[in-house]
C-alpha cells in the first residue's frame, strides 16, 4: 500500500470513529416503532440513516416514513430561533423578548375580556407529560376553560364509544400478540396497510394461521387486499351496516347468551330494535349485498373468536360514536370480548394519540380519564396541582367550536402547540378566518406551518430525536422515548415553553420542573386511582420491561394486557349495550343534483397528516409531490374528465383545484381526495361543519361534492 492510500484509509476509519447514535422513536403513527440515528461524518459531509430497533409492539421494523423521519427534522426550514411578526414580516427576537409580548398581550386579552378570552389548542402528538401539562397550563396558569386539541378531529368518537360501552378506552383491549391466534378479523374504515404499516406482520400471521378477514371501505386498498371478503360500503353507512349485521347475528340465533346475562346490560332492547329493521332496505342504504351482509354475520357469528378493529373510515363521520357503538354491539352480542383472541381495537392514529387522549387536554377532563365536572376528580387533581378545587374552571367547548367561538367574538387569543388547525380542521377557509381575525396567535412548532403562518408570535419546538418523554403506543403501552439529540439553535422542549408561559403568568411556582421525568412522577399522583391509571408507571419500570400496557395501579402491577377479562369498567360490571344514532344510521349527508358525487378523505402512505413534516422529506415528497382526487373511470368521463388532468372540487362549503387519478378500485358514486396539502390542495375547504352530537367530531369522512375540469372555471372566468 503506498503511503497515500494507507492516508487516505487512516482518514477513513476515522471518519468511522465520528459515528453519533442517537435512539428515539418514529414521530408519526401509534405504532411508535423504536429506532436509531445514524450520523457519521464522512470526509467533509455529514451522512444519516435510520434504522429499527427491536421492542415488544414492532420487533424492529420501520415504514418508509420512519426511516425518512430525520430528513425533515434536519430540514434547514427549520424554526431555530422565536419569531415575532412586526409589520407583517417575521423577525428573530430572543426568548425573554418572545415572554414579555406573551405576557402583555395574555393579560391584555383577560383583563378585556375575561379570563376564557383564551384559547389553548393542542395535540396527540405531544409526549404523555406535554400534553398532562398543557392541560395544567391551561386551566391553572391561564385559568381558561377554552382548551381542547387535535385529538378530537381523530380519537374522539372511538373513545366515546368504547367509554360509554365498556366504561374506558384503552385502544386495544388486548396485545397485538394475541391477533394472529384469533379465527375472524373485521377491518372496519381502517387501511392498516398504510397507515400502520409495522403492524401488518400480525394480521399476515393470522391469515397464515386461517383468520377469515373481512373489511369495510369504499376504496380497494394495500388493506382491502389481504382481505377474504370486501365490503366496499357506500360512505358514510357504517352505522346502518352494523345494525343489519346485528340483525342477522340476533335472528340466526349466533348470541352468546350466557354472557350476555353475565356481563351486558341492554341486550333485549338492542336486539329488538335490530330485528325489526328491514334488511333489504339496508343492503340499499350500505351498498352491501344482503348476501354479503349475511356472509359477514354468519362467519363473525360462529367462529370460535373473533375481533373487530374500527378507524377513521367509520368514526370520522357525524354519528361516529354510534357507529363505533354498534359494531362493540357485535362483540357484546357474541361474547366476543374479555377472552383470549377475542377483543375490539380502536387503532389509534397519531404517535401519542392514545396518552394524548387521557391527561387533560380535552375540554371536558382531567388527567387519567377524569371528568372536569366531577367533584371528587376535580378535588383529586386540585390537591394534585395545589389549587382549591373552585380554582379549577369548567368544561369548554371542543376544537372546531373553539373556531366559532372567534367568530362570536368571545375568544381573542390561542396559544397552538403541535398543530396545524388551519389545514386539519373542517370548513377549513373559516377556520383561516376565524384565526386571521384573533387578536393574539401564538404558535409553537417546528415550523413555519400555514397555521404558523398566521400567528403574531411563533415559537420553535424541539423534536423526536430531541425531547424526551413517554408516548402511549397504540395497543396502550406506555413507552419511553429516550432522546438526548442536542437542540438546535434556540430550540425548546415544549414543556419548557409551556412552563417558561406560566412562569411570565406568574405561576411559576406551580410549573418548576427539571425534566419530562418530574412531570411524569405527578402525572402518576394526578392518575392514581382513574381510569386510566398509571400511578405504577416509573421510568424505570419502563425500560426494564420494554414499556408497560396501562392501568397499571401500584408499583407491584406488572400492566394489563387484556381488558375485561372479570368485568368491564362500568359500574356492577356490565357492558353497556345500545341501539343508538336516531336516524343517521339510514340518513346523512346527502347527494344532490347539485353536488352529485360522496367525497371521502384520508391518507397515503409516504405522507403524515396535514404534510408539513413529510412534505419537507425528498424520499417521502418523491411519492407524492401534489394532492389527488381519486375518482371511477367511468365517473371520470361522465364528468368530462380526463385521467392527471386538473380538476375542481366543489362543496357547499368551497372548492379547491387537485388532479384527477383514474382507479376502478373506488366505487363508482364516491371520489377520494387525501389531506396532505393545505391552500389550494386543502380538501377540509369542502368538509361541512356539522359535529358528532356525542363526541364533536366532525364528518371528515362525507361529503357531497360536484367535479368539474378545472379550466371550465377559467373559461368561465374569462367569459365574465
Ligand atoms: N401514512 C400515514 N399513516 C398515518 C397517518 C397519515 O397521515 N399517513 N396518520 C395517522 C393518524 S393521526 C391516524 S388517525 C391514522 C388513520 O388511519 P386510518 O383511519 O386507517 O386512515 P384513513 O385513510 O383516514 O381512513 C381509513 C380508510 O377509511 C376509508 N373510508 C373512507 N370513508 C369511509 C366510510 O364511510 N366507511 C368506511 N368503512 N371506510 C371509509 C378510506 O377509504 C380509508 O381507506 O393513521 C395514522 N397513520
Ligand atoms: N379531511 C380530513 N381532515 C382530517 C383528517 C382526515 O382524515 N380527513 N384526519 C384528522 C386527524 S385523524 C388528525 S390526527 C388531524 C391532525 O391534524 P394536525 O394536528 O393539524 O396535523 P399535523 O400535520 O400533525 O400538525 C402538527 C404540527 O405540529 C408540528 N410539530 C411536529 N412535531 C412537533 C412537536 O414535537 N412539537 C411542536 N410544538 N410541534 C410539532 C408540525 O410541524 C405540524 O405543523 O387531522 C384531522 N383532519
Ligand atoms: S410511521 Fe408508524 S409504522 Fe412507520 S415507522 Fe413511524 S411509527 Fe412505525
Ligand atoms: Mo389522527
Amino acid at each position: 500500500m503506498t503511503e497515500l492510500m494507507l492516508k487516505y484509509f487512516r482518514s477513513k476509519q476515522q471518519d468511522v470513529q465520528s459515528e453519533k447514535v442517537f435512539d428515539s422513536q418514529c414521530p408519526f403513527c401509534s405504532m411508535q416503532c423504536k429506532m436509531q440515528l445514524i450520523e457519521q461524518k464522512v470526509v467533509s459531509r455529514t451522512t444519516y440513516k435510520t434504522i429499527g430497533r427491536d421492542n415488544p409492539t414492532t420487533q424492529g421494523r420501520l415504514c418508509v416514513k420512519g426511516m425518512n423521519a430525520h430528513q425533515h427534522t434536519l430540514h434547514r426550514d427549520r424554526l431555530m430561533y422565536p419569531l415575532l411578526k412586526k409589520n407583517g414580516e417575521f423577525v428573530p427576537v430572543s426568548w425573554s423578548e418572545a415572554m414579555r409580548v406573551i405576557r402583555n398581550r395574555f393579560n391584555e386579552i383577560q383583563e378585556n375580556d375575561g379570563r376564557d378570552a383564551l384559547s389553548v389548542y393542542g395535540s396527540g402528538s405531544l409526549t404523555n407529560e406535554e400534553a398532562y401539562l398543557l392541560g395544567k397550563f391551561a386551566r391553572i396558569g391561564l385559568k381558561t376553560k377554552h382548551i381542547d386539541y387535535n385529538g378530537r378531529l381523530c380519537m374522539a368518537s372511538a373513545a366515546t364509544g368504547a367509554n360509554q360501552s365498556f366504561g374506558v378506552d384503552r385502544g386495544l383491549t388486548n396485545s397485538l400478540q394475541e391477533v394472529p391466534h384469533t379465527k375472524c378479523i373485521i377491518l372496519a374504515g381502517t387501511n392498516i396497510a398504510e397507515c400502520q404499516p409495522t403492524i401488518m406482520p400480525y394480521f399476515e400471521q393470522a391469515k397464515e394461521n386461517g383468520a377469515y378477514i373481512i373489511a369495510i371501505d369504499p376504496r380497494e386498498t394495500a388493506t382491502t387486499a389481504v382481505a377474504d371478503l370486501h365490503l366496499k360500503n357506500k360512505p358514510g353507512s357504517d352505522l346502518a351496516l352494523a345494525r343489519a349485521l346485528l340483525k342477522i347475528i340476533v335472528e340466526e340465533n349466533l348470541v352468546d347468551k350466557t354472557f350476555i346475562s353475565e356481563r351486558v346490560n341492554g341486550f333485549e332492547e338492542a336486539a329488538h330494535e335490530a330485528c325489526s329493521l328491514d334488511l333489504e332496505k339496508y343492503a340499499n342504504v350500505t351498498g352491501v349485498s344482503e348476501n354479503q351482509l349475511y356472509q359477514t354475520a354468519l362467519t363473525f357469528g360462529q367462529e370460535e373468536s373473533g375481533m373487530i378493529f374500527t378507524a377513521r373510515g367509520i368514526e370520522q363521520q357525524i354519528d361516529g360514536t354510534a357507529a363505533v357503538r354498534s359494531f362493540i354491539n357485535l362483540l357484546l352480542a357474541t361474547g366476543k370480548i374479555g377472552r383470549p383472541y377475542s377483543g375490539y381495537g380502536a387503532i389509534t392514529g397519531q404517535g401519542n394519540g392514545q396518552g394524548g387522549r387521557e391527561h387533560g387536554q380535552k375540554a371536558d377532563q382531567l388527567p387519567g380519564y377524569r371528568s372536569i365536572e366531577n367533584e371528587d376528580d376535580r378535588a383529586h387533581v386540585a390537591e394534585v396541582w395545589g389549587v382549591e378545587a373552585d380554582q379549577i374552571p369548567r368544561k369548554g367547548v371542543s376544537a372546531y367550536e373553539m373556531f366559532e367561538e372567534m367568530e362570536r367574538g368571545t375568544i381573542k387569543g390561542m396559544l397552538v402547540m403541535c398543530s396545524n388547525p388551519v389545514v386539519s380542521n373542517p370548513n377549513a377557509n373559516f377556520v383561516k378566518k376565524a384565526l386571521t381575525n384573533l387578536n393574539f396567535l401564538v404558535a409553537v412548532d417546528m415550523f413555519l406551518s400555514e397555521t404558523a403562518q398566521l400567528a403574531d408570535l411563533v415559537l420553535p419546538s424541539s423534536s423526536y430525536l430531541e425531547d424526551p418523554g413517554t408516548m402511549t403506543n397504540v395497543e396502550g403501552r406506555v413507552t419511553l422515548r429516550e432522546a438526548s439529540r442536542p437542540l438546535p439553535g434556540e430550540v425548546k422542549h415544549d414543556w419548557q415553553i409551556i412552563s417558561e408561559i406560566a412562569a411570565v403568568m406568574g405561576e411559576g411556582e406551580k410549573f418548576s420542573y427539571e425534566s419530562s421525568e418530574d412531570i411524569f412522577n405527578e402525572l402518576r399522583w394526578a392518575t392514581r386511582g382513574a381510569r386510566a391509571d398509571y400511578y405504577g408507571i416509573t421510568y424505570e419500570k419502563i425500560k426494564r420491561n420494554q414499556g408497560i400496557l396501562w392501568p397499571c395501579p401500584d408499583l407491584e402491577h406488572e400492566g394489563t394486557q387484556r381488558l375485561f377479562e372479570n368485568g368491564f369498567a362500568h359500574e356492577g360490571g356490565k357492558a353497556e349495550m345500545v341501539f343508538t344514532g336516531g336516524i343517521l344510521g339510514t340518513q346523512k349527508e346527502s347527494i344532490t343534483d347539485e353536488f352529485p358525487l360522496f367525497l371521502t378523505t384520508g391518507r397515503v402512505m409516504s405522507h403524515y397528516l396535514t404534510g408539513e413534516q413529510t412534505r419537507k422529506s425528498p424520499s417521502l415528497a418523491a411519492r407524492h409531490i401534489e394532492s389527488f382526487m381519486e375518482i371511477h373511470p367511468s365517473t371520470g368521463e361522465k364528468f368530462k374528465l380526463k385521467a392527471n388532468m386538473l380538476v375542481r372540487v366543489t362543496s357547499a362549503f368551497g372548492s379547491i383545484v387537485v388532479r384527477s387519478k383514474y382507479s376502478e378500485q373506488i366505487r363508482k358514486d364516491t371520489v377520494f381526495v387525501p389531506f396532505h396539502w393545505g391552500g389550494e390542495q386543502n380538501v377540509n375547504r369542502l368538509v361541512a361543519d356539522e359535529l358528532d352530537p356525542d363526541c364533536r367530531m366532525p364528518g371528515f369522512k362525507l361529503a357531497a361534492v360536484n367535479v368539474e375540469p378545472a379550466h371550465n372555471q377559467a373559461e368561465a372566468l374569462l367569459k365574465s
